[in-house]
Parts: structure tokens; C-alpha cells; sequence
């Protein structure tokens, strides 16, 4: 049997938790059009009879200005701790730029096999062209393997687990069966709620929101979840809001079903918007949002 860990490193809105869906087969980590939606380290295990990877879905690596971007580097480091390999996914639909070439050099660093993950290749209508882009990625790094995918469609994501599997050493399992990621459900709430407001808003808001779940109650028959959103500014609030609280009551509404289809079981979902000025630079705040915290607090 084969087992082991495996990053997925990229700039940010190339597709890489799109991709850890797909291979883990669930929704463990959420997807929007919009860049720098992940901000974990968030692990997906997909269990098979050959054995067991667990991939690691990271934050997208930009320049960061602000004390959230920082945390979130530090979270790609930490996706990339006691990894075996790394999957470098880039957009096969855009050239490849600064920001890719950056990420391939961080990878360079942590002296370990590397894929080059070519995504997006449903949106190339030139097949012709992947074969110079694959080239260009090849001058940057002498990848393991150079792999046309599209994480949406799910091609050549067989071929991937393949050489994935190929590629990791022998070793027993590292999870039970039947254990998909190491977020706990209330975090795993929060992030669900979050990607729905980062769906239903633009401009700034999908950046300055963080969601915090204040309160918990699970019984057999029903969760009682409050959750808070938290905004920058009165003006987010407000947008937030809506008109006499319709966005928020449609925002809150869907954001429930998702809820009772994730916990399979009705939702009781309250939702508050709080103002906290600048909190992306707040350090106490933002290593407050750490999913771990939650697990350390039981
Ligand atoms: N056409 C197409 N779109 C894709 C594919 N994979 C992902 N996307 C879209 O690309 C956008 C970004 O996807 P994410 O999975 O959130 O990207 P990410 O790399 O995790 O982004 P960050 O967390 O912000 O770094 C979403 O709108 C996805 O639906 C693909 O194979 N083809
Ligand atoms: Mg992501």
C-alpha cells in the first residue's frame, strides 16, 4: 500500500480547490470566481484500495499587504510541511506570467517532486498551443510530469492519481476510512456561508469578510447554528444588509440549504453582520480565525 502527503501550490484563481473536490470526490474546500477565496491549509483524503493521499489545498501565493495575506503564506508553507509532492497547478487558458514563475521558484525550493499541472484546458480551443505552454513551463523547472487537466470536466484527473500513486512512497495509511479533511464542522459552516457571500457580492466585500460561528447546537434532529459576519466597514454593512434586510435574509437562506445538504439535517441558521475596522491587519484577530484553534478549544 501506498500512502502519503501531497501539496497543491498555484497563484491565486488557477483552480487548485476546484481540483481537490474533484480527486477527493466532496466538497472539502470552497471555490469562487473570485482570487484568494482559499485561506487554509485544508487537507482532502482520498482513501483507495492502493492506499491513501492526502492532498493539501493551499491559499493562492500572492505579495501580501496585510497581515491576512501574510497568515495565508504562511499556510502555503505550511500545506508544503512533510509533503512527498507537490501538484504546480498554473491556467493553461492565460500565458504563463511573474506570479507563475514565482510559485515555481518557491517550489524549487522545498527540493521534492513536482508536478506541473496544466488546468483550464477546456477553455484552450488550440490544442496545438498546450504543447508550447507545457515548453515554457519546462524552462522555468525540469517538472517530474507536465499534465494537461481541467479540474471542472474531470480530464485526466485518472492519469493524475496514477503518477501521484507512482510517486508516493510505501506506507500504511496516515487516516481511517471514511475521514475526508481535517476541518471541523463548524469551520467547515463557516467557509460555506462565506463562499456564498463570496458568490452574491463584488468589489471589495468578498475580501474584507470573515465568518465566525458563534453558536452551535446540534441535536439529532436539528442544527441551531449564529453565525457572524464580520465586514470592514459600515458601508460593507450595509451592502451586506440590503434593503429592509432582504440581501441578508436571501444570503442567510441559501446559505441554509447548503448547510442541512452538507449535515444532512435541518438548519436553524442566524446570521448578524458586525463592523470590525481593518481587521485583515489585526494580528489577534486574524490568528483568531485559525480552523485549529477551534479543534485545540474541543
Ligand atoms: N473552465 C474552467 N474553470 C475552472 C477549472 N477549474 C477551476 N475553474 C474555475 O476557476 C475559478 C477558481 O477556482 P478555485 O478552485 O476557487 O481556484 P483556487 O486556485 O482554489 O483559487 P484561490 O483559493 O483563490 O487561490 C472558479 O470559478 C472555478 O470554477 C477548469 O478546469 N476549467
Ligand atoms: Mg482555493
Amino acid at each position: 500500500m501506498k500512502s502519503g502527503f501531497v501539496a497543491i501550490l498555484g497563484k491565486p484563481n488557477v483552480g487548485k480547490s476546484t481540483l481537490l473536490n474533484a480527486l477527493v470526490g466532496t466538497k472539502v474546500s470552497i471555490v469562487s470566481r473570485r482570487a484568494q477565496t482559499t485561506r487554509d491549509a485544508i487537507q482532502g483524503v482520498l482513501s483507495e484500495p492502493r492506499g491513501q493521499v492526502v492532498f493539501v489545498d493551499s491559499p493562492g501565493v500572492h505579495d501580501p499587504s496585510k497581515e491576512l495575506g501574510q497568515r495565508m503564506m504562511r499556510e502555503v508553507e505550511r500545506a508544503t510541511q512533510g509533503c512527498h509532492l507537490v501538484l504546480l497547478m498554473v491556467d493553461a487558458s492565460q500565458p504563463v506570467d511573474e506570479s507563475d514563475a514565482r510559485v515555481i521558484a518557491l517550489a524549487e525550493k522545498l527540493s521534492m517532486p513536482a508536478f506541473l499541472l496544466a488546468n483550464k484546458v477546456d477553455k484552450v480551443a488550440r490544442k496545438g498551443e498546450l504543447l508550447p505552454f507545457l515548453d515554457r513551463c519546462r524552462q522555468l523547472h525540469e517538472f517530474e510530469e507536465f499534465i494537461p487537466v481541467s479540474a471542472t470536466r474531470g480530464a485526466n484527473l485518472g492519469v493524475l492519481l496514477d503518477s501521484v500513486f507512482e510517486h508516493l512512497p510505501e506506507s500504511p495509511q496516515y487516516y481511517p476510512d471514511g475521514y475526508v479533511t481535517d476541518q471541523p464542522e463548524r469551520f467547515m459552516a463557516s467557509e460555506l456561508i462565506r463562499e456564498r457571500i463570496l458568490r452574491e457580492t463584488h468589489d471589495e466585500i468578498p475580501h474584507a469578510v470573515a465568518v465566525l460561528i458563534e453558536r452551535w447546537e446540534e441535536s439529532r434532529k436539528k442544527l441551531r447554528i449564529a453565525a457572524v459576519v464580520v465586514v470592514e466597514r459600515d458601508g460593507q454593512k450595509a451592502i451586506l444588509i440590503g434593503k429592509k434586510g432582504e440581501k441578508m435574509k436571501q444570503l442567510a437562506s441559501k446559505a441554509r440549504l447548503t448547510l442541512e445538504t452538507r449535515f444532512a439535517r435541518p438548519v436553524q441558521l442566524e446570521v448578524f453582520v458586525k463592523v470590525r475596522r481593518n481587521w485583515r491587519n489585526k494580528r489577534g484577530f486574524v490568528q483568531d480565525l485559525d480552523f485549529r484553534k477551534i479543534l485545540e478549544a474541543g
